[in-house]
């Protein structure tokens, strides 16, 4: 498999500080901060530091330390934003969009957290 990294992307240009963001958490691998066009009243994006295009690319070629740092990271957010089932609160869901159909915008892997609303359902069928 390969993958072509664009570096000037605007995700790489927020990890090399050229842009600024909402920062809401911060770890070894992993960078987490809010979308500018938020979907729904809690909508975080969270991206490896590292340079993968999307999903697939960052999950069969990140370190373990990487994978672990930024699942570990997206489960604290869950907690500190309020959203986790687990601790009582309503839930939540992850997106990762990946390239044309799935109509990925920004090519830096990312996941998105969306919550403090209901979601409805995870994708809407064709008119
Ligand atoms: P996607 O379509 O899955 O690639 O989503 C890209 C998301 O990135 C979209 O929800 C808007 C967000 N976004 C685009 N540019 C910026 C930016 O400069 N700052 C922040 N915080 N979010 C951005």
């Amino acid at each position: 498999m390969s993958y072509s990294y664009d570096d000037q992307n605007i995700f790489a240009k927020i990890l090399r500080g050229e842009i600024p963001n909402d920062t809401v958490l911060e770890t070894e691998h992993t960078l987490a901060f809010r979308d500018i066009q938020p979907q729904a009243p809690v909508h975080v994006l969270v991206i490896p530091k590292g340079a993968y295009v999307c999903h697939d690319h960052f999950a069969a070629e990140a370190s373990e330390a990487e994978i672990i740092d930024f699942i570990r990271a997206s489960a604290k957010l869950c907690d500190m934003l309020e959203l986790s089932p687990g601790a009582g609160h309503d839930g939540y869901r992850t997106i990762s969009n990946a390239g044309e159909a799935g109509i990925q915008d920004v090519p830096h892997y990312h996941l998105h957290i969306l919550g403090g609303r209901s979601l409805g359902r995870m994708v809407p069928k064709p008119e």
